[in-house]
């Protein structure tokens, strides 16, 4: 059997188109309420149109189904594929279906208390905010179907490692497992949060909670999260990209240290989320700010490495010179629209990931913290390369098990341009609006965008505005794709063989090092509790020590807190 194919059992392959049909539906749910993010903000809207309720319901829903519920069910779908496919094993379908099924559950719960207007809490779910338990039981079911879904690949992997000893383990295969390991390690925080704290104060059991707390705990989570989100994109970018154009990974190791240095600084890292909370010691916010800068440089290495690889590309292309390569990559070419989906990523995250370290340092935190700017920073990370990499691999990985051609090519390549552009008008305009004190998370249209408001404010206007034109952009550009991706769901299959192999486009290194130092996860993952320990002991001590009494509940269209 050539290395480039795999059979997968027809369960799994049902199993995963489900697992990326349903969460597009939610997905684009999601979308609207994106758009209508801006509308509100800009004072054009006051309340849905569609779905009802004000702005805070619309941005709970925008949060938790795109940034919670899409990108979970994408990581494990992409799991549940590329696991198997490298190392050459079935996936136990049992198992899989039962991950499948408690994630979906927990997600219908989750969606249909939030749009009931039951769980208007964020998507950080802050207390003293409360929703209905049905909630955070939907969100705990969800995280233990992911849970169980990366169980299932363990035995898989460790039955590989025994028939294949001395054998480097696929690159795509480390960068699943870290992921998940990031992802199980950070999940004992929030599982935590929820089932100890706002599970029994939402069921009526304790009255009060420990704000602080809670954050703290979220924020354990809330960090790691992101790289959660970012992992997959780089299994893509690592693994497929180079061989997309023509051309080899510049180095096999520099991929393998990129997924370890996630393993190791992602979570201790969290409180720069809380810079400027009370109650933890300057020393540990230093100290969690010094992590931060660690786990930006395995970004750092990943932009060398790329770019490296897309130079070898761009001159075996025929490209000259120092940038004659960069024109020399297929931007326009509608059989490879999946390219389109990761060079643009990539390209916004340049302005992401200079946003992310701004935001680390703890002086330019002060500006930017609880402005409009945070939003435009993580929409040029996770609505940005995150999102363009998962939609690309989503119609990617539905064509592959749904044995499908992929229809309206033309549209599944000019959707990522359509929605960059949007993206960079509208962060742009959300990051130059933060500078000048735009708030975030505050219906800036009820007050600072309405003339008749004492709050008025006209300088920021125009970039309001730019939040509206480059949301609307975006929200066309998901459209495009949303019409290409159904197309070819309910097209006719490829052939009547339902057996029909699956395949990824998998790299060859340039230079392929040994990298023995790299190939086992055990003494990342002991180094990662060290520093975990290290660096997560003071901050829940002096959270505990300094906070006095709890919260009551509160609603955010409630101006009194609820009893
Ligand atoms: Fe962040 C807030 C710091 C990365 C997401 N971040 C957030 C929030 C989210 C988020 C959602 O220190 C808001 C949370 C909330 O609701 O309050 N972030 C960082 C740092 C990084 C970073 C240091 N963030 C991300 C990623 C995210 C994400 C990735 C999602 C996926 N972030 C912060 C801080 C805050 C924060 C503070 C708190 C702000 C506050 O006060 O509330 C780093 O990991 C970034 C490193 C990235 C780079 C870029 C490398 C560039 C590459 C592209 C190369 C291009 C090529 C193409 C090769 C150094 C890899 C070239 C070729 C062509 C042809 C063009």
């Amino acid at each position: 059997m050539s290395t480039d194919l795999f059979r997968f059992t027809k369960s799994s392959k049902t199993l995963n188109a489900v697992l990326i049909i349903i969460p597009m539906v939610l997905l684009f749910i999601g979308v609207y309420g994106g758009l209508m993010q801006t509308l509100f903000r800009a004072g054009i809207i006051q309340s849905d149109p569609f779905v009802g309720g004000d702005y805070y319901k619309g941005l709970t829903f925008h949060g938790v189904l795109n940034a919670i519920v899409f990108t979970t069910f994408f990581a494990v779908a992409f799991g549940n594929a590329l696991v198997p496919f490298a190392l050459k094993k079935n996936l136990n379908s049992k198992i899989a279906w039962a991950s499948g099924i408690l994630m979906l559950v927990g997600s219908v719960l989750a969606a249909i208390t939030i749009l009931m207007g039951e769980a208007t809490v964020l998507y950080t779910f802050y207390p003293p905010l409360k929703a209905h338990p049905l909630f955070y039981i939907g969100l705990t079911l969800l995280v233990i179907g992911s849970w169980v879904a990366f169980y299932n690949w363990i035995p898989m992997y460790l039955e590989w490692r025994k028939e294949n000893k001395g054998k480097k383990t696929p690159l795509s295969v480390v960068g699943i497992f870290a992921t998940f390991i990031i992802w199980f390690i950070a999940t004992l925080a929030v599982a935590v949060e929820i089932l100890f704290m706002l599970l029994p104060w939402s069921l009526g059991l304790v009255d009060e909670i420990n704000v602080m707390l809670a954050r703290t705990l979220f924020w354990f989570f809330g960090h790691p999260l992101v790289y959660f989100w970012l992992l997959p994109a780089y299994v893509m970018y690592y693994v497929f990209m180079p061989k997309m154009v023509g051309g080899k990974l510049y180095s096999d190791m520099a991929g393998r240290l990129v997924f370890m240095m996630f393993i190791l600084f992602s979570i201790p890292v969290g409180t720069h989320h809380q810079y400027m909370d009370p109650a933890i010691g300057a020393q540990w916010k230093l100290l969690h700010g010094i992590f931060t800068f660690a786990v930006a440089l395995p970004s750092l290495i990943t932009a060398f490495t790329l770019a490296a690889s897309l130079e070898y590309a761009g001159k075996k292309n025929g490209g000259k010179g120092l940038f004659g390569w960069m024109a020399k990559l297929p931007y326009f070419n509608k059989e490879n629209w999946f390219f389109p989906y990761l060079i643009l990523g990539l390209f916004i995250f340049i302005f992401g990931g200079i946003g992310g370290i701004i935001n680390a340092s703890y002086q330019m935190n002060t500006v930017v913290h609880n402005t409009a700017w945070v939003p435009g920073h993580f929409h040029l990370t996770v609505a940005g390369p995150v999102m363009l990499a998962f939609l690309g691999g989503s119609l990617y990985l539905v064509g592959q098990f749904m044995n499908k051609e992929i229809r309206l090519k033309a549209w599944a390549m000019i959707s990522p341009y359509v929605y960059t552009i949007g993206l960079l008008i509208m962060s742009y305009g959300l990051k130059i609006g933060g500078l000048m004190g735009m708030p975030r998370r505050t219906n800036t249209g009820a007050s600072y965008a309405n003339p008749d408001s004492v709050l008025y404010q006209a300088d920021w206007i125009p970039y309001i505005d730019l939040t509206v034109i480059g949301g609307v952009l975006m929200f066309i550009g998901i459209v495009i794709y949303i019409v290409s991706f159904f197309t070819t769901v309910f097209s006719k299959s490829r052939s009547d063989d339902e057996d029909a192999m699956v395949t990824f486009p998998i790299s060859e290194p340039l230079h392929d090092e040994p990298a023995t130092w790299l190939r086992n996860f055990k003494p990342y993952i002991i180094i990662a509790i060290i520093l975990i320990v290290l660096s997560y002991t003071p901050v829940i001590y002096d959270v505990i020590q300094a906070t006095y009494g709890g919260s009551l509940p509160y609603h955010p269209d409630s101006p009194v807190p609820l009893r």
